[in-house]
């Protein structure tokens, strides 16, 4: 297995209730490396655009609003596997199905409310880390 790049994004709950720290930590013990990190806040046109695959589903307008409400931490996560690896520490969408000691576990709330985002695929991480970061800011 190769050298992989993923995104992950530290949520809006997770940045407001001062866990950006202890998830980044979490994943740098777990073997990713930081290529790239930035704090913003999406505007709503950003938050309906990078969640346009969701966009017949009825919680949409739901997770942009949650999505926008505070700053947001974007990363570029590097390890092999990273795709499937961030998606196994993340755990599942919805914290009551997360494994014990997932990201999720520890720090979401709700399934809308889960404190971190982790990219589905390869392409999705490709097109996930364009959406965020220019290639040369990414060391
Ligand atoms: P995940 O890849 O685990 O983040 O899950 P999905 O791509 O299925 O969903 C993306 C986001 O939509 C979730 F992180 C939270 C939100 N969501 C809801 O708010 N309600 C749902 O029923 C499903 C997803």
């Amino acid at each position: 297995m190769s050298t992989e790049r993923t995104l992950t994004i530290v949520k809006p709950d997770a940045v407001a209730a001062h866990h950006t720290g202890a998830i980044l930590a979490h994943l740098e013990q777990a073997g990713f490396r930081i290529v790239g990190l930035r704090r913003l806040r999406l505007s709503r046109e950003q938050a309906e655009a990078f969640y346009a695959v969701h966009r017949e589903r009825g919680f949409y307008q739901d997770l942009v609003r949650f999505m926008t409400e505070g700053p947001v931490v974007p990363v570029v996560l590097e390890r092999e596997n990273a795709v499937a690896e961030l998606r196994r520490v993340m755990g599942a969408t919805d914290p009551a199905k997360a494994e014990p000691g997932t990201l999720r576990k520890m720090y979401a709330t709700s399934i809308e409310r889960n404190a971190i985002h982790g990219s589905d695929a390869a392409e999705t991480a490709r097109q996930e880390i364009a959406f965020f970061f220019a290639q040369a800011d990414l060391l």
